[in-house]
């Protein structure tokens, strides 16, 4: 359990949003070069490329139509290679994204696959015939509607999990599986140091394609296909042909998955991943699991979740990416945090939450200084795929455009996709020329220059955990323990090993609470000392203590 990346931070990037040298109004690979010694600052171990290979960019690199190529707007493979060399030279490990649960509908197998049932690319991709004239099951894309698309030409159907552009591959196709594995060696030869595996446990689907009706309203198909039949096989065929022959790191995005899957997926012994994201914890605020509704966080339920998970996988031998933010989610710091009076309180205390528990922490661009939803106003300023289809769906349902407005507001993806705010200068010093999607409006106040600049911002909050989760092997590998479950604002947990404790005391909340340690604090003569806190003058250790808006402390007892 010694690997480096246990105590690692890894930071993602956008590269669309990132930094753009060019002018054309997207980000690009020299952007990046340019920002790293702004990540070194930072203190970070490894960068997640979100995709930058050739695509369509109907879901902004998600549909890959060439594994080998650089998208042109990124830049060129002289420029990755370069990339590569001025991150390694600085200690700085970058891994990619691979998504290959889905090709584009322009990759060249696909076009080929699509033109007749005999070509040998056919079986590439999942082919079925109409039932009843209709869809072959009832499936329903992630991104809205059915997930089969008919090919006139051939009279069959081809599934997509998501987009309509996204053909899902038939990893029951031992060609498929090794033009994968081919690709991923491609890579490591380059020197890349790992993946980031996009939807992974969706990869192996129940072969007899039922119909998903056993709920009430009928299921949307995912229990025929997460965690399916053959995934673990899968990935663990992909360990021992090419991830067993580097040193890497590798993340698995699982959607909708169990904890024993990701025990198997990221325990050692079963030699599959090094460790997985799941969302549970991110969907406390969906009313009765519905995304595209506005719904109050329900926090107890987030503590359960996360406390759970943390046992859990630590019991199992797995290991957690821990995260708030990503390119799908919206800010953390709008979404369960405070983005006016108690901005910084409120990033900092979210951060500690995450960055105290076990696992490898992820910081997604611009979380660093608190970036917020930028709250845009009309359907046009969006961009993304899923949130223009679920407008229509909206609509269609006979919604009033204010109420989807304030629905897209609060669960677009794009709210984490607007360009990352650098300095004051127009355009938030993104670009030169106009951005592919609106800057946020709170750039001015809200930006990476400032938060340098200010001793106590998020961002030297954020390089503190990153730095006391390399001093302090307690964070690594302590034992997670919840404490005071029911309170109804503190979020308090405790970490152990041997002599060592981790108090971490978090109010989740704007309103001042107490909180009585009488029963809970061991008369034992402790040594204590405040690892990292959000307000100048922290509290005392004590058995009655009273918290602060967003007051958050971590207590270290020897
Ligand atoms: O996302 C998979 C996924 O299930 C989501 O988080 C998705 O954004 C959500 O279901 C929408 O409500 C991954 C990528 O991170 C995402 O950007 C891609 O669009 C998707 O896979 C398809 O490749």
């Amino acid at each position: 359990m010694k690997e480096w990346w246990r105590k690692s931070t890894v930071y993602q990037i956008y590269p669309k949003s990132f930094n753009d040298t060019t002018g054309n109004g997207t980000g690009d690979i020299n952007g990046i070069i340019e920002k790293l010694d702004y990540l070194k600052e930072l203190g970070i171990d490894v960068i997640w490329l979100t995709p930058i290979y050739k695509s369509p960019q109907r879901d902004n690199g998600y549909d890959i139509s060439d594994y080998y190529a650089i998208q042109e707007e990124y830049g060129s493979m002289e420029d990755f290679n370069r990339l590569l060399t001025e991150a390694h030279e600085r200690g700085l490990k970058i891994i990619m994204d691979l998504v290959v649960n889905h090709t584009s509908t322009e990759h060249q197998w696909f076009k080929e696959a699509n033109e007749s049932k005999e070509s040998p690319y056919r079986d590439y991709y999942i082919w079925k015939d109409p039932v009843d004239g209709k869809e072959p099951n009832n499936w329903v894309s992630k991104f809205g509607g059915s997930a089969w698309k008919l090919n006139e030409k051939t009279g069959q159907y081809y599934l997509h999990l998501f987009d309509v552009t996204q053909g899902d591959l038939n990893w029951e196709n031992e060609a498929v599986r090794k033009e994968v594995y081919d690709m991923m060696h491609f890579w490591f030869n380059k020197g890349i140091d790992g993946f980031r595996l996009d939807v992974i446990n969706l990869i192996s689907k129940d072969q007899k394609f039922p119909n998903d009706d056993g709920a009430t309203p009928p299921g949307d198909g995912r229990k025929f296909y997460t965690d399916g039949p053959r995934v673990h096989e899968f990935l663990h065929e992909m360990n021992e042909k090419v991830l067993s022959k580097y040193e890497s790191i590798t993340v698995g995005e699982m959607s909708s998955t169990t904890i024993e899957d990701c025990v198997q997926y990221s325990n050692p012994e079963s030699k599959e991943l090094s460790m997985t994201f799941n969302f549970h914890h991110l969907k406390v605020d969906y009313p009765n699991g519905e995304k595209w509704a506005i719904g109050d966080v329900d926090f107890s339920a987030l503590k359960t979740i996360l406390s759970k998970w943390q046992m859990e996988m630590n019991r199992g031998g797995g290991w957690n990416a821990l995260f708030w933010c990503n390119h799908d989610q919206p800010r953390i710091v709008t979404r369960y945090g405070n983005d006016g009076r108690f901005h910084k309180q409120s990033a900092k205390m979210l951060a500690t939450i995450i960055h105290m528990m076990q696992g490898t922490p992820y910081i997604f661009q611009g979380e660093e200084f608190g970036m917020t939803n930028p709250k845009f106003e009309t359907i046009d300023q969006y961009r993304d795929v899923e949130t223009l289809n679920y407008y229509e769906i909206m609509k269609g349902q006979g919604k009033p455009e204010s109420e989807i407005i304030e629905i897209i507001k609060q669960k677009s993806r794009d709210n984490s996709r607007t360009p990352v705010q650098w300095n004051e200068s127009a355009n938030a010093g993104f670009t030169i020329g106009t951005p592919w999607i609106d800057v946020a409006v709170n750039y001015p106040v809200i930006n990476a220059e400032k938060a340098l600049a200010e001793e106590d911002s998020i961002f030297y909050h954020y390089q503190k955990l990153i730095a006391l989760r390399k001093e302090y092997d307690i964070i690594t590998y302590g034992d997670y323990q919840l404490l005071f479950p029911e309170h109804e604002e503190l979020f308090v947990y405790k970490r152990e090993q041997e002599e060592d404790i981790l108090l971490s005391i978090n109010n989740f909340y704007e309103k001042e609470v107490l909180l009585d340690l009488s029963e809970s604090l061991n008369k034992r003569g402790f040594d204590v000392s405040v690892l990292i806190s959000n307000y100048p003058d922290s509290p005392e250790l004590e058995s009655q203590m009273r918290f602060r808006p967003y007051e958050s402390v971590v207590y270290h007892l020897k």
